[in-house]
């Protein structure tokens, strides 16, 4: 996602923290982000391209083989090193250093949230586990109404922006609270198996994974090949899969968190 895409999936996780989560985020926080995760969840964007950063920039996605329509985490995550293995990672350290554990491990904890936090966002973008031979959709050139750009920037930004233009008289905090009143309404159902995660586990990314490439074959590539111009029917039909996805990954991102810093027994 662009950076209003995470703001989005942050902002939406801080509404479902439990108190434990509020004081171990606020500890953790940087004096800039001013008690808002929200504020710093684009952070691994903005320095992904520096050279002491650089290691990071593929930790953003999880390419699958192009046309299989299906993620492996043995496969599409070799040594790791994906945003699937990311997410496991950054979980492993917040755990570790939160209680119970005697790790003598110093790790920066402030950039352990801020990456977990981002990359919770990135694995629910459909077309971060894209193909590896388009990268995700970044070689498909196509016009978003007027405009030339690529398929993994429509659906990074494009979507969300026509959206804010079309629906919420551009402002973002409108279109989160339009997110939030569908939570507790239309998908209120289904925020409890959104939230669930196998026993033990405190993270769970593998099934956003294959949800996202199955997403990604059955809505974002498809009608949208090279040169296409994608506009009003792509857009409306379209819009609701991008919504879901950021309102999925707040839930998680919350969900992952409230087990991390949980001292409940
Ligand atoms: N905002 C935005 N895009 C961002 C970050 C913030 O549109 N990447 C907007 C939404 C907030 C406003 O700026 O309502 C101020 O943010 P804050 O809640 O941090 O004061
Ligand atoms: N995995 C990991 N770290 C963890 C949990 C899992 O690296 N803490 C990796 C190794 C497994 C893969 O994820 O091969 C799938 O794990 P699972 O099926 O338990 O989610
Ligand atoms: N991306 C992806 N798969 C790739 C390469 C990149 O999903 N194989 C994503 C990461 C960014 C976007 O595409 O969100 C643009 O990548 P970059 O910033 O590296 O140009
Ligand atoms: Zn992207
Ligand atoms: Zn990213």
């Amino acid at each position: 996602w662009g950076d209003d895409g995470h703001y989005s999936v942050c902002k939406i996780a801080q509404g479902y923290f439990e108190e434990d989560t509020v004081v171990a985020v606020k500890k953790l926080l940087p004096e800039y982000a001013d008690g808002e995760l929200a504020a710093v969840c684009s952070w691994p964007d903005e320095i992904k391209k520096l050279p002491q950063w650089r290691w990071t920039s593929a930790l953003h996605f999880a390419d699958t083989p192009d046309y299989k329509c299906n993620y492996e985490y043995s496969r599409d995550c070799p040594k790791d090193w994906c945003v699937t293995g990311a997410i496991f990672n950054y979980t492993n350290q917040l755990m570790s250093a939160s209680g119970n554990s005697q790790s003598i491990v110093h790790y920066n904890l402030t950039e352990a949230l801020m990456f977990l936090s981002h990359y919770m966002g990135d694995i629910h973008q459909p077309l971060h586990e894209g193909f590896i031979g388009d990268l995700g959709g970044n070689k498909i050139k196509v016009h978003w109404y007027n405009h030339e750009t690529n398929l993994h920037r429509v659906w990074d930004d494009m979507i969300i922006e026509s959206a804010l233009v079309t629906y919420y008289n551009s402002s973002l905090p409108r279109m989160i609270q339009s997110l939030q009143t569908k939570l507790e309404n239309g998908w209120s159902n289904d925020v409890p198996s959104w939230e669930s995660c196998q026993l033990n586990q405190a993270a769970c990314p593998n099934p956003y994974a294959s949800e996202s490439i199955d997403l990604a074959c059955k809505y974002a590539y498809k009608n949208a090949t090279a040169g296409t111009t994608l506009g009003d029917y792509y857009f409306v039909s379209r819009l609701p899969v991008v919504e879901k996805r950021l309102a999925q990954g707040g839930i998680r991102l919350a969900a992952t968190l409230n087990r991390i810093f949980s001292t409940k027994p």
